[in-house]
């Protein structure tokens, strides 16, 4: 084994005036392969030493005592504890000093015809204060939990972290949620407090999320308090003693706002995610570590200097907007954009456009964007200057080659880095990237672990694939600071769901690949879990959610190529109807109802009967494989108990509708 004794001093460092500019301590950026390697094997074989190093480039109210303990075994991960701090002060009052007039935040809204909202480090800081003090006197305190349901207002942003800095713990909900799911999560995680929109602006629709609101509170009695920011200004119900709207309190209250000092492992937030079995997992991020790994993620991927301006096109209500719209940019002192609408409104160029109204440096979105905005034509794009673009990012599903190269010339102009940045909600931040401009971007390849990760390749008898070019399920040899420390009110489950397939090593679901140089392409998931334009829905949900339907007996839900979408759902049912068009209807608003129009099938089918197994277990392999067309790979169904029924579906297949 080669001992290294490399220590990271010899990183090369920005110059000191211009991280006195930023008010930041002197850090430590990657700036080269051989710096990556080094930081890399540093990171393993003298972990504590190398997080140490970067956690004290924080602010702490209290300095931490320790570095990490606990395994994936013990399931009792803890990174930095015996410290104290508050996520936001490391946001916010961190840079006044030196950037108190530095844009914090800009915010396009829906519609290019209104205006743009920009608030400095300084304006941020107190509109934060300003929703604390809203939240405290309306009784929220540490550790209470605080639901948000609201699309891509400022106050969504300055809301969650309103929530960071008082210790309450903030849940948020993404708009595109049904009633009856946004109740489940409420319930789950026993909030108090909702807060919400009117409704909401998407592309020419409006959505009515108060509305939506009322009606998942029926079933919610743990929530005392709604407070709604008007947005289009509809006329909605308030509920005496209950809702109260937020702009005025917001202007009423004081923007000064004292951080809570809070335990490195106090939870930070909850966020619901799809797996492949039961109701959505909420997991659990708690301060310190996510904050460290937010911050140091996006320092070393992103690469951004200090005038550049980054925008990230997801939505608060997912992973990648609470990492890298919200805590990641802000933690490293940059401008964050926040874009309320659609990339298609008022037209395909509107991505373009606002690239080049702000001059956008960097621009982080998901595949099926790209995609999407691809089928549109080039012309969108090719009107537009979009010289301003220094970094591309990707993120949410594997990005195919096609889309990848459109990306990178139409968008890139073949001057643009891509980061295909790999990571999950559990993971909390990126765990496998390039690093822009510094490692190298390869197409449909996520390519490099960061520093702190350690990815494994196994097979199904739990054999690690030792070999430099390998293939196999994604898993992560050791805790890294930023991971989910647990599933909300159930521990066991979160010990169940990643831990016990391959015992010791955490497993992520994904399928990947690995080239002799030791980059990584990820395949996507290997279990029930499929990704429709970046969203993670389970299969069981929506099976779940279809058996609901008198008319159905039974139901297999799968995954199949799509070419805008990543992924399509399409779902074979049993059923006592007889018209697939009508079904197809109702399952639609039924699947609308109990999930949310995310989760809505792009195809049903009805069959005669599912191919099982023996033993009463539906094929889905086989499935899989009708969906997506591959039927003369079927492999073996002879040990069925039912091979007609395969046969059956194969000819039936030919007249399904989108
Ligand atoms: C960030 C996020 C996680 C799942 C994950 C993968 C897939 C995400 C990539 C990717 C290939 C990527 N969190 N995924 N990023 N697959 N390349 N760059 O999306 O919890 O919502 O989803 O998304 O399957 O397991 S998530």
């Amino acid at each position: 084994m080669i001992i290294s004794f490399s220590t990271n001093t010899n990183f090369s460092r920005i110059k000191l005036h211009e991280l006195s500019k930023r008010g930041l301590k002197e850090m430590d950026r990657i700036t080269s392969y051989e710096n990556y390697r080094e930081a890399w094997n540093n990171s393993h074989e003298n972990s504590q030493d190398y997080w140490r190093r970067i956690a004290e480039t924080y602010q702490w109210s209290r300095p931490f005592d320790s570095i990490s303990s606990g395994d994936f075994s013990d399931l009792e991960i803890k990174w930095f504890e015996g410290g104290q701090t508050n996520i936001t002060t490391n946001c916010l009052d961190r840079h006044l000093k030196h950037s108190a007039n530095k844009k914090a935040l800009i915010w396009e809204p829906n519609s290019p015809d209104e205006e743009s909202i920009t608030l400095t480090y300084q304006e941020l800081h107190a509109e934060v204060c300003r929703f604390s003090n809203v939240l405290k006197e309306h009784g929220i305190k540490k550790g209470d939990r605080v639901c948000f349901y609201m699309s891509m207002v400022p106050e969504l942003l300055t809301g969650v972290l309103a929530c960071a800095r008082i210790g309450a713990i903030h849940s948020v909900v993404f708009g595109g949620f049904s009633a009856q799911a946004l109740a489940g999560r409420i319930i789950d995680c026993e909030a108090v407090m909702v807060i919400t929109n009117d409704e909401a602006y998407r592309g020419a629709k409006t959505i009515p999320l108060k509305e939506i609101t009322d009606l998942a509170l029926e079933t919610c009695p743990s929530v005392k308090t709604v407070l709604v920011r008007e947005r289009t200004g509809s006329s909605i119900n308030y509920k005496e003693g209950r809702d109260h709207k937020l702009m005025p309190l917001l202007k009423a209250a004081n923007s000064k706002c004292p951080p809570e000092a809070m335990n490195s492992e106090d939870p930070l937030f909850i966020l619901y995610t799809s797996g492949s079995t039961g109701k959505p997992k909420g997991l659990l991020h708690t301060t310190a570590g996510y904050m460290i790994w937010a911050a140091e993620t996006f320092k070393q991927v992103f690469q951004m200097q200090n005038d550049d301006l980054y925008w990230c096109t997801a939505d608060i209500g997912w992973i990648t907007g609470h990492s890298y719209i919200t805590y990641g940019p802000l933690l490293n002192g940059q401008t964050t954009m926040m874009f309320e609408g659609t990339p298609t409104y008022p037209d395909a160029g509107r991505f373009w456009d606002i690239v080049d109204k702000y001059e956008v440096t960097h621009f982080y979105t998901a595949p099926t964007a790209i995609r999407a905005l691809q089928a549109c034509g080039p012309e969108h794009v090719r009107s537009k200057s979009l010289k301003s673009l220094k970094v591309l990012g990707s993120v949410g599903e594997p990005i195919n080659d096609e889309a990848w190269q459109w990306y990178n010339k139409e968008v890139g102009k073949e001057r643009c880095p891509i980061v295909d940045t790999w990571w999950q909600t559990e993971t909390g931040g990126i765990m496998i990237s390039s690093l822009a401009g510094v490692t190298e971007s390869i197409p449909t390849y996520a390519t490099l672990p960061l520093p702190g990760v350690k990815p494994l390749l196994v097979d199904s008898d739990a054999n690690i694939q030792d070999s430099k070019s390998a293939e196999g399920n994604l898993c992560i040899a050791s805790p890294w600071p930023g991971m989910a420390r647990t599933i909300w009110g159930d521990h066991e489950r979160y010990r169940q769901t990643y831990f016990s397939t391959y015992p010791g090593k955490y497993f992520t679901g994904d399928g990947a690949k690995r080239d002799e140089k030791g980059n990584y392409r990820i395949t996507g998931r290997v279990d029930d879990v499929i990704n429709v334009s970046g969203h993670r829905i389970g299969t069981a949900e929506v099976e779940d959610a279809i058996n609901e339907h008198p008319a159905v007996v039974e139901s297999a839900v799968v995954g199949y190529p799509h070419p805008i979408k990543g992924q399509g759902i399409y779902a074979f049912i049993i059923s006592s109807a007889q018209d697939e068009e009508i079904m197809a209807k109702e399952l639609n608003s039924l699947i609308t109802k109990i999930i949310g129009p995310i989760a809505k099938p792009d195809k049903v089918q009805i069959a005669a009967a599912l191919p099982k197994t023996r033993s009463g277990k539906i094929m889905r392999r086989i499935l899989r494989k009708i969906a997506a067309g591959e039927i003369d790979t079927l492999g073996d169904i002879s040990t069925l108990l039912n091979p007609e029924a395969v046969d059956q579906i194969i000819k039936q297949t030919a007249s399904i509708k989108e």
